[in-house]
C-alpha cells in the first residue's frame, strides 16, 4: 500500500475547527493496526478456512455451536491479549475537543473503552460478556469458569440454552435503545467521521447517509474506497491509526491546546 498523504485539506480542517457536534463511526478497520483481523480480509491460521460472516449468524451457531464458540474464544483470546491503537487513543481525544461528541462503533472488542472513551454506542454488542442463547440473559463469569471445558457451556438461565456471546449476529434486531441513540446523533450532527468500515451491513452502513441528509459534512477514512468515502466530503485514504491522530492534532491546533 502507498503510504498515504500527511496533509489534511484546508476546508476539512476548518470545518473540524466550527463544528459543534460531531459523531465517529467506527468499524473493524480501526481495529486493524491492533492486530484484529477484520471480516473482509482473511482469516488468520487455523480460522482461514472460515467465513466470519456465516460464523457470526444464529444459522452458523445452530448447526455448530462448538465451532462457532471457539471462533470467539480465539478472537477474545487476541483481542485481551492486545491494546488499542493511537486511532482509538485519537478519537478519546477528539471528543475532549468538541461541544458534543458522540462514539458510535461496530466493534465489539471495547479498545474504545480502554482508550479513554466514554458513552460508547456499541451497535453490535460486546465480545467480552456472555449471554444464555434463549433468554439473552447475561451469564456470570463464575458460571463461565466452572464449565469451562465445554465448548459452549450450557445455560445457566434456560435448560435447552447455551453459552454465547453478547454480540449481533445477522438477522438479529440491534438494541432498540442504542440504535435509537446512534440514529439521534447521527441526524443532529454537523460533522461525521466515519473509520475503518465497508460500510456494507445495515443499519449502522446508513448512519453517514442520514448524517448527510440532516446537513452533516462526512469524512471517511479508509485505505480503499468504499460506498461511504463516495458520498463522504473527505476521502482520507489509508490506515485510521495515521490519520485519527492527524485530526486531533489538527482540532487542538486550531483551539491552541495541545490534543
Ligand atoms: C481500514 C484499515 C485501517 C482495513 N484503517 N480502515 C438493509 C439493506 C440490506 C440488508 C439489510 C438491511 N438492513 C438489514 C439488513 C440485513 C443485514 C445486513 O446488513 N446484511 C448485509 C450483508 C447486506 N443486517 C442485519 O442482519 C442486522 N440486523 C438487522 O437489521 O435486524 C433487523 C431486525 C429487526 C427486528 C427483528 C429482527 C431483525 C444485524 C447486523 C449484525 C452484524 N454483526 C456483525 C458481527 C458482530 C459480532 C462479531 O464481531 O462477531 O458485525 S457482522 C460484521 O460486519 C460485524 C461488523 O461490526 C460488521 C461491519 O463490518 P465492518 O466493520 O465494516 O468490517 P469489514 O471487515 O467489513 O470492513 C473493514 C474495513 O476496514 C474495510 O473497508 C477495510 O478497507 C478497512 N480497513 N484496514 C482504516 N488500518
Amino acid at each position: 500500500m502507498a503510504p498515504p498523504a500527511t496533509a489534511l485539506p484546508d476546508d476539512l480542517v476548518q470545518t473540524l475547527g466550527q463544528a459543534k457536534r460531531v459523531v465517529a463511526l467506527t468499524g473493524a478497520g480501526v481495529s486493524a493496526e491492533s492486530g484484529i483481523p477484520t471480516f473482509r480480509e482473511a482469516q488468520r491460521g487455523l480460522w482461514a478456512q472460515f467465513d466470519p460472516m456465516a460464523l457470526a449468524s444464529p444459522e452458523g451457531f445452530a448447526a455448530d455451536p462448538a465451532r462457532v464458540w471457539d471462533w470467539y474464544q480465539w478472537r477474545r483470546e487476541l483481542i485481551g491479549n492486545s491494546l488499542p491503537n493511537p486511532g482509538h487513543h485519537a478519537l478519546a481525544e477528539l471528543a475532549g475537543m468538541v461541544d458534543r461528541f458522540c462514539l458510535i462503533t461496530q466493534n465489539v472488542d471495547g479498545f474504545h473503552q480502554l482508550a479513554g472513551s466514554t458513552n460508547v454506542l456499541e451497535l453490535h454488542g460486546n465480545i467480552t460478556r456472555t449471554i444464555c442463547s434463549r433468554t439473552r440473559k447475561i451469564v456470570d463469569p463464575d458460571w463461565l469458569a466452572r464449565h469451562a471445558g465445554q465448548h459452549p457451556p450450557p445455560s445457566p438461565h434456560h435448560p435447552d440454552g447455551l453459552c454465547r456471546p453478547d454480540v449481533v449476529w445477522f438477522g438479529e434486531a440491534l438494541d432498540e435503545r442504542v440504535l435509537s441513540q446512534a440514529m439521534q446523533a447521527a441526524s443532529q450532527a454537523d460533522l461525521m467521521i466515519v473509520a475503518g468500515t465497508a460500510g456494507a451491513v445495515y443499519p449502522a452502513a446508513g448512519l453517514p447517509a442520514l448524517a448527510a441528509e440532516h446537513g452533516a459534512r462526512t469524512i471517511d477514512i479508509n485505505p480503499e474506497a468504499t460506498a461511504i468515502s463516495r458520498l463522504a466530503d473527505w476521502h482520507l485514504s489509508g490506515p485510521s491509526a495515521h490519520w485519527l491522530p492527524r485530526l486531533a492534532a489538527a482540532l487542538a491546533d486550531q483551539n491552541g491546546s495541545s490534543p
